[in-house]
């Protein structure tokens, strides 16, 4: 049990590492001595120690060093004390560290108090309170009191030693004796609060001339008897009195230098006139036109019978105010500049009399008159303005406001001390003018004027336009811009874009008008949709304004650009496809007609309402031949635009007719006619099948004359165009007549050539050629009657 409890004992002391101990922060004053310890106590060997100050000055102190300890001293603790010092003890293999920081104060002595002891009544004065050896100074307080009540106060300031702080005041009868203190503070925490404050206090010796001298006593005594005087006066020091006769003719006698003058035996000669006469001006003797100022006038020293107070004019004295006693008065509650000169009091005694004068000065005020706005304004109608007219350098100024036209202002004026205000509610035309500011100070009178210009300009314009127009016409725009003024520094511009076509300035009107420009303008196709603007300035010395309206230009048109077009191309052969397309332009948009025009004969394919259509025939046949027209058409006129279309086929549907038969006698004629359906027209070829020789004809008749039973054979007929060929065979056979010698192939070919001519004459129709309308070759019609 109790090893157990001796081992939890034991246990942390085992572990704990060792400690440095050295306080973190110390506060010394200058000049004393003073030590600072590191040490581990717990270290069971001896301690190395290192110290390294932190900041960059040397330590400045001697080390005295120890087995578990090291201690700095510092002999006198000096302000370069101060520095962040690091203590490093190593015990055996460990090595630990501490740090301190070393903060230093001074204020060894009191404040010192000057200027108190030699103070005059009346004159400023200016009280200073020293201290010195001040650290660190920026904490440093100062107060001044009089009595228990702070007068002043103040701050010290960073890096210095000695201050000086003054207290500036006028001394009073009052003051004399009275204690004022300088209190200082050093504000560092760590300073006993003892050290923390000094004060000094001082009594104030406040020294004064004599004044408020008064002379006592009966003054009106009998022959023979005897009075006494006494003079009464302040000052510091005490004052010393002389009292001294001035005699009728001007000498003056020493009488005595006590406080109380006693004359025994009063003579006549002991009679004195009027003495010590005064004329004073309150508040003072300059004064400012319209002050009030109060003269009096008082004779003192001496009985006097009465007091006349004059004004002097043209060297003549004009009595103002007389008075039986000793003193008057007169009051000006409003001088003028005219009241400026001399003032006169006279006194008057049985023994004669004394004047004194006055120079009275009464100046002009300084004034001077502002008026916002300056110079000019620019104001839209219906506005607010407000000419502020202010005086300055003068007590009581009058305004007045004027307009140089001589109209009367019918506006508020609102008038409130310096300033005066006419108040435009809402501008007008007829608020145009110059408007002066009248100020009157006294004799003084200034003005200010300022011109006001008035615009109107409070809507955007209106542009119209006549409507819809045709090309090539011209179309009249116009813009309007309501209720202008000055008209004449309006403009009006017609604008494309940025490109500037017409432009118009208002004429004078000496009111609101309409401003109205016209502007015509032919139109063009590439004109529709276009946007015309109509821009408005106003233009005046201190206002520019610009409004804007635009139209859109719709122009019409007739069709134009009509085009038709085939795909895939003009001529094709029969069976493929094809496509007619038809576009133009117009507007409105108009109406479209397609249609064929074949043997004269107009057929109509489509119609339609756009700019653009496409007709398709899947399959063209030999009668879609012909020529194509796309008639185009709206309100204003119509266009067409043609293309001509072939179709072309190979030979068909030939067929081959024999007149008058194919069995004939030697010695007959045989016709033989061929009919074939194409385009182009073809070539027929007769050929007899065991011989080489071949006919060829272009309208597909054959005659074959004087035949012999060599002629009999087999024939074929081959039907030929570009696009191909169809042939038909056929057999002749010719009975041999014993009569006649036959003929050869040359007889049959030269024969069959003349049959061309010969059936014209013989009226046999062989072809007709309708193809140009029908889009076929057709041999037809071989009348057999005929032939
Ligand atoms: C003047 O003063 C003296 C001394 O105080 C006194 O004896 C005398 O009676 C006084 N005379 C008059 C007229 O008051
Ligand atoms: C008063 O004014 C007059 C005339 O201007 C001048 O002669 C005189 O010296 C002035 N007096 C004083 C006390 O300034
Ligand atoms: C201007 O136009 C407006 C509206 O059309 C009209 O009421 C006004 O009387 C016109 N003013 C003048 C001065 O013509
Ligand atoms: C096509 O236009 C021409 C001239 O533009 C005109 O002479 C002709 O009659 C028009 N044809 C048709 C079918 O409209
Ligand atoms: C061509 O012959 C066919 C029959 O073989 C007939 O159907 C067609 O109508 C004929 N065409 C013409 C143009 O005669
Ligand atoms: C056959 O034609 C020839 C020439 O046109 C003519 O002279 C002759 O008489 C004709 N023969 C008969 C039998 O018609
Ligand atoms: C028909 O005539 C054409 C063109 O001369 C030729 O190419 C073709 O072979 C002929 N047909 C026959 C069956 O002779
Ligand atoms: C009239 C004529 O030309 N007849 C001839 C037919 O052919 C035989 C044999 O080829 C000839 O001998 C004939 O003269």
């Amino acid at each position: 049990m109790d090893s157990a409890l001796l081992l939890t004992l034991l246990l942390p002391v085992a572990v704990v590492s060792h400690v440095v101990n050295l306080p973190s922060k110390v506060l010394f004053k200058v000049g004393d001595r003073r030590e600072l310890t590191c040490s581990i106590l717990s270290c069971p060997e001896t301690v190395k120690f290192v110290w390294t100050p932190l900041e960059d000055r040397p330590i400045f102190a001697t080390v005295k060093p120890q087995d578990k300890e090291s201690m700095l001293v510092f002999d006198s603790v000096m302000k370069n004390h101060e520095n962040t010092i690091l203590c490093k003890a190593t015990c055996g293999k460990e090595t630990k560290q501490a740090k301190t920081t070393i903060k230093v104060y001074s204020f060894p002595t009191n404040p010192v108090i000057s200027g108190h002891d030699r103070l005059k009544l009346g004159e400023e004065a200016t009280l200073t309170c020293e201290v010195s050896s001040i650290h660190p100074s920026e904490f440093l307080e100062v107060e001044w009191l009089y009595g228990d009540k702070v007068v002043y106060s103040d701050e010290g300031e960073p890096d210095r030693d000695a201050f000086s702080f003054s207290y500036t005041f006028t001394p009073s009868s009052e003051d004399d004796g009275k204690a004022i203190t300088c209190r200082v503070s050093l504000n560092v925490d760590g300073i006993p609060s003892e050290e923390m404050t000094r004060e000094t206090s001082v009594h104030m010796n406040v020294l004064s001339a004599p004044h408020n001298v008064k002379v006592s006593g009966v003054t009106a005594v009998p022959l023979g008897s005897s009075l006494n005087l006494t003079c009464e006066a302040e000052g510091k020091p005490k004052p010393a009195f002389t009292w001294t006769a001035l005699k009728p003719d001007g000498q003056s006698v020493e009488m005595g230098k006590h406080q109380v003058l006693f004359v025994q035996d009063v003579s006549l000669s002991d009679a004195a006139p009027p003495m010590e006469t005064l004329i004073v001006a309150s508040p003072q003797t300059t004064l400012k036109e319209g002050d009030s100022v109060s003269i009096f006038c008082k004779s003192t020293g001496v009985p006097v019978t009465h007091v006349v107070l004059s004004r002097r004019v043209n060297g003549v004295d004009a009595e103002l105010k007389s008075s039986k006693g000793a003193e008057t008065s007169h009051t000006i509650p409003s001088v003028k500049l005219a009241d400026s000169g001399t003032f006169v009091c006279e006194a008057f005694n049985e023994y004669g009399s004394q004047r004194t004068t006055l120079n009275l000065t009464v100046e002009a005020h300084l004034l001077e008159v502002a008026l916002q706005p300056d110079t000019e304004d620019v104001l839209e109608k219906g506005s607010n303005l407000v000419l502020s007219c202010q005086a300055s350098g003068c007590p009581q100024p009058e305004f007045s406001w004027k307009n140089l036209a001589n109209n009367p202002i019918l506006r508020q004026i609102k008038t409130d001390g310096f300033q005066s205000q006419l108040i435009f509610d809402l501008v007008e035309l007829e608020d145009e003018g110059t408007y002066l500011c009248e100020v009157t100070c006294g004799s003084i009178m200034k003005s200010k004027q300022t011109n006001l210009k008035v615009f109107s300009f409070p809507t955007s314009p209106v542009v119209k336009n006549s409507g819809p127009s045709l090309v090539g016409e011209m179309m009249k725009l116009t813009c309007t811009v309501q209720e202008v003024f000055p008209a004449n520094l309006f403009q009006i511009l017609w604008m494309d874009g940025d490109r500037k076509m017409h432009s118009e300035t208002g004429s004078f009107s000496s009111g609101t008008i309409n401003l109205t420009s016209e502007y015509s303008y032919r139109v063009n196709t590439e004109d529709q949709d276009k946007r015309i603007t109509c821009k408005v300035l106003l233009e005046m010395p201190a206002a520019q304004a610009v409004k804007t309206a635009s139209t859109a230009l719709s122009v019409h048109y007739p069709p134009r650009a009509t085009r038709i077009t085939v795909s895939p191309l003009m001529e094709l052969k029969e069976g493929e496809s094809m496509s007619i397309s038809c576009l133009f332009d117009s507007f409105p948009v108009g109406r479209m007609v397609l249609s064929r025009v074949m043997d004269g004969v107009q057929t109509e394919l489509m119609t339609s309402d756009g700019l653009e259509t496409v007709f398709t025939i899947p399959s063209v046949k030999l009668d879609d031949t012909g020529i194509y027209i796309c008639e185009t058409s709206n309100m204003y006129g119509s266009q067409n635009d043609s293309v001509e279309i072939t179709v072309k086929a190979p030979p068909r549907n030939t067929t081959v007719d024999i007149f008058p038969s194919t069995d004939v006698q030697e010695g007959q004629n045989i016709t033989i006619c061929c009919r074939s359906v194409s385009f182009p027209p073809p070539a027929v070829v007769l050929s007899k099948l065991d011989s080489e020789k071949n006919v060829y004809s272009l309208d597909g008749v054959f005659l074959l004359i004087n035949l012999t039973p060599n002629d009999t054979g087999l024939y074929q007929i081959n039907v030929t165009n570009d696009l191909g060929y169809e042939t038909e065979t056929f057999t002749i056979n010719v009975i041999e007549k014993r009569v006649n010698p036959p003929l050869g192939w040359n007889d049959f070919l030269s024969l069959a050539i003349c049959l061309g001519v010969a059936s014209a004459l013989l009226g046999v129709v062989v072809y007709v050629w309708r193809a140009r309308k029908k889009g076929s070759y057709d041999l037809t019609k071989c009348n057999p009657s005929t032939v």
